[in-house]
């Protein structure tokens, strides 16, 4: 089975990234066929920093890597060193219906929210539908945001089988109930771009406030409070250990939950959780050289792959003449 998805270095990876679908792939390395990358393209739709996105891909490299990705056990590399997606998606845009890109929410959330659209952020779903069909994945782990592009992805493949004959595998997306989405700070989805976010790898003050400034209602100490609704909790139980999780749950619900000292807890456990990785990290980013090795071999594997698929799709569509 070939487990593929990609991650966008449009800003600092944050807790959002690591539990709906860092994790989630890391578990995968050794059950399944691998296919991790970096999605600069996708990144460009919200991107216009040269700087920032060239650093955001070689750090998002090391974050990966730093938390536990083995090279030699998947297919890792970055999105633009394969350009032949780019060939893909056109050929996909052009069978694309523009009502079924109309229709999705992270599109209409984005502009809803204030950010400036381009072609780009209205085409993502056709970029990310070539990337899942280039490699012919059968599964991709997401958070629940990514739900409705994974449909867009299996209605656009079904179309193109239907028109030009049996061509792509039709993928499946996964989604972990449990994950779903992670709250940010101020209880909205956590993303990048939305400046609500806590990020993976911060130094110990940084992650003390940020941690400190996650929204919580003002219900006494004393009172029962919703854990399913509280921010705090919706992050807290997914790094304190699962007895601690429990106790917690159970003040939450009969009363003695205090925010202030839970989210003090919260810094140490986050701080320990993320240690041997953190060190990891920065040895990688010292010296680039391995990094960039590694998604340069990662590239070769994946350009190999891809390339197949798209002699296919050249031929089923008449641009091989
Ligand atoms: N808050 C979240 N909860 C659960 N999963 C999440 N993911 C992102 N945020 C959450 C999952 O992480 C993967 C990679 O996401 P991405 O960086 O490619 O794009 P995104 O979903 O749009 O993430 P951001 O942070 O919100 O980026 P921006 O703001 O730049 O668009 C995906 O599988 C996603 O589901």
């Amino acid at each position: 089975m070939r487990v593929l998805s990609g991650i966008q270095p449009s800003g600092s990876l944050h807790l959002g990234n690591y539990l709906g679908m860092m994790k989630p792939m890391l578990s995968y390395m050794d059950r399944a066929e691998l296919f991790v990358f970096i999605v600069n393209f996708h990144a460009l739709t919200s991107v216009a920093e040269p700087d920032k996105l060239a650093r955001g891909t070689l750090e998002a490299a090391a974050d990966f890597l730093a938390l536990g990705l083995d090279p030699n056990r998947c297919v890792f590399w970055v999105q633009s060193d394969v350009p032949e997606v780019t060939e893909l998606a056109w050929i996909l845009t052009c069978i694309t219906p523009m009502g079924l890109l109309e229709r999705c929410h992270s599109y209409k959330d984005k502009i809803a929210k204030g950010i400036s659209p381009n072609h780009g952020l209205f085409a993502y779903p056709v970029l990310m539908a070539a990337d899942i069909l280039l490699y012919q994945s059968n599964l991709v782990p997401v958070g629940k945001d990514q739900k409705q592009h994974i449909e867009v992805t299996r209605d656009i493949a079904l179309k193109f089988n239907y028109t030009y004959g049996d061509t792509f595998v039709i993928p499946e997306g996964e989604i972990s109930d449990d994950i779903a989405t992670i709250p940010g700070v101020d209880g909205q989805k956590m993303s990048k771009s939305y400046g609500n976010t806590i990020e993976i790898f911060l130094d110990e003050k940084e992650l003390r406030k940020k941690v400190m400034s996650i929204t919580t209602d003002s219900t006494p100490v004393d009172q029962p409070k919703n854990p399913e609704t509280c921010n705090l909790f919706q992050i807290y139980r997914h790094f304190a250990p699962r007895s601690r999780v429990e106790e917690v749950h159970r003040l939450y619900i009969e009363g003695g939950a205090a925010y202030g000292t839970l989210k003090k807890e919260l810094v140490g456990i986050l701080w320990d959780y993320f240690k041997d990785s953190r060190e990891k990290r920065a040895e990688l980013l010292a010296d680039e050289t391995y990094i960039r090795k590694v998604l340069a071999m990662g590239a070769e594997k994946a350009r190999n792959i891809g390339e197949k698929t798209l002699e296919l799709v050249r031929q089923r569509v008449g641009t091989r003449y």
